[in-house]
């Protein structure tokens, strides 16, 4: 994405995290100042430009160090952030869920804290070289430990939770019930699209990152087979990586889903630039094995849309039936051709007989001598269990 776009976003979340833009400044250098990112004589434009709006807090569109941001702060006297801390604070308002929001602060914490040692802190204040002992030091350390503790007792927190989550997710595996996860860039329209798909009311709307938690509802197919939807957190390009990690919990549920549903926004027009950062993160997360298949939505904005692809409206409905019918394809044809070995006298290999029956398209069935040998199309959400029978 080029720096104006990039720019353009960033006052979207801006806008999400409640402020004004006054104004917005640009500088084209081949390297970034190592001391204060951009140049001296930029750093003077921005501290003029910034009393002369009287502006409250500056945000920077790269991540800096912890040394640069304490440098242009005190040199234009403002509160500087960067995408990142802003990115975290709409986070932060956003929460809904306790999960929601013990995420997010261990998040901001662990970006907090090596970030400590300046922010305008007393030792910094006590100017010359002092500061290697004293009250101040004391002070940093004591916050420093504190900050230890809660990151070490909220990461355990959510440890718990998501081990409740294995539980939940063992149980759906047992009523084999396929999970298809809604992923794409913020305010590309997943809550929208799993609304109508599921005929649910969660929040969608215009702002970036209306949806924190994740949500799951089931759904009924025309073949009358069930699936779950999940609706979870929007991407966005360089999204920060202490985020990714608190969020793991949240989105490790992509990755064990069945089919990702990469939801994009046909009209945008960063929809290439957008997809790749999609893409990334689902890297990140561990869900590219993932089988994917990508929906173009807000076609009504943009009727000419490659034809080949499956293009769908998620805000008049338009496409929601041939979308339906292509997930069911998708999750049906994803199967594999194998061959079972069961004992017809055990009643736990009955039980997986019937099971087999039930879930798979049965090819052959032969039995000598007590062995029953099954040959079927299975689908790779069962094939774990089937395995499990074939290695006894
Ligand atoms: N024109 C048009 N607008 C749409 C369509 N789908 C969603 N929108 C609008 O796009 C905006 C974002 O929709 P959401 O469903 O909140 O998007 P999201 O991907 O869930 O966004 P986050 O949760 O914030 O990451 C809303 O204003 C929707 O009304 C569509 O098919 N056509
Ligand atoms: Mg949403």
């Amino acid at each position: 994405m080029d720096a104006e776009h990039s720019l353009e976003e960033l006052a979207g979340l801006a806008d999400a995290a409640g402020a004004a833009v006054a104004l917005t400044l640009v500088q084209e250098r081949q390297t970034p100042d190592p001391a204060t990112f951009i140049g001296s004589g930029k750093l003077d434009e921005l501290a003029r430009e910034c009393a002369r709006f009287s502006v409250d807090v500056v945000i920077f569109d790269n991540e800096l160090t912890p040394a640069q941001l304490r440098q242009i702060e005190q040199r234009v006297d403002r509160k500087v952030i960067d995408r990142t801390q802003l990115i975290l604070d709409i986070f932060a308002r956003r929460a809904r869920t306790r999960e929601g929001k013990w995420q997010v602060e261990l998040a901001q914490l662990r970006y907090l804290l090596p970030r400590l040692a300046g922010s305008g802190s007393a030792l910094s204040r006590l100017g010359g070289g002092i500061g290697t002992r004293g009250p101040g030091e004391t002070k940093l350390e004591t916050d420093r430990r504190r900050i230890r503790q809660r990151i070490h007792a909220i990461a355990e927190e959510i440890d718990a939770i998501r081990r409740r989550r294995t539980h939940a997710r063992a149980r759906r595996q047992k009523a084999s019930v396929p999970l298809v996860a809604l992923v794409g860039y913020t305010n590309a329209g997943k809550t929208t699209l799993f609304n109508l798909l599921t005929k649910e009311t969660a929040e969608a709307s215009d702002a970036l990152f209306v949806t924190l938690d994740p949500l799951v509802r089931q759904i009924c197919l025309p073949d009358s087979r069930q699936i779950l939807v999940s609706d979870t957190v929007g991407f966005i390009d360089r999204l920060p990586h202490t985020l990714v990690a608190a969020f793991r919990a949240t989105l490790e549920q992509v990755s064990q889903a069945d089919l990702v549903l990469h939801v994009i926004d046909a009209s945008s027009p960063d929809r290439e630039a957008h997809v790749e950062a999609v893409e990334r993160v689902l890297e990140e997360v561990g869900a590219a094995d993932v089988l994917k298949m990508n929906v173009f939505n807000k076609c009504d904005l943009t009727p000419h849309f490659s034809p080949e692809a499956l293009c769908i409206s998620a805000l008049t409905g338009k496409g929601r039936a041939e979308l339906i019918d292509a997930m069911a394809e998708r999750l049906e044809l994803d199967t594999r051709r194998v061959t079972l070995e069961f004992d017809s006298a055990s009643a736990e290999d009955r039980a997986r007989i019937a099971r087999v029956y039930r879930h798979s398209r049965v090819v052959s069935h032969t039995t000598q001598d007590g062995r029953v040998a099954i040959e079927a199309d299975v689908p790779r959400r069962e094939l774990d269990r089937v395995r499990a029978a074939g290695r006894r």
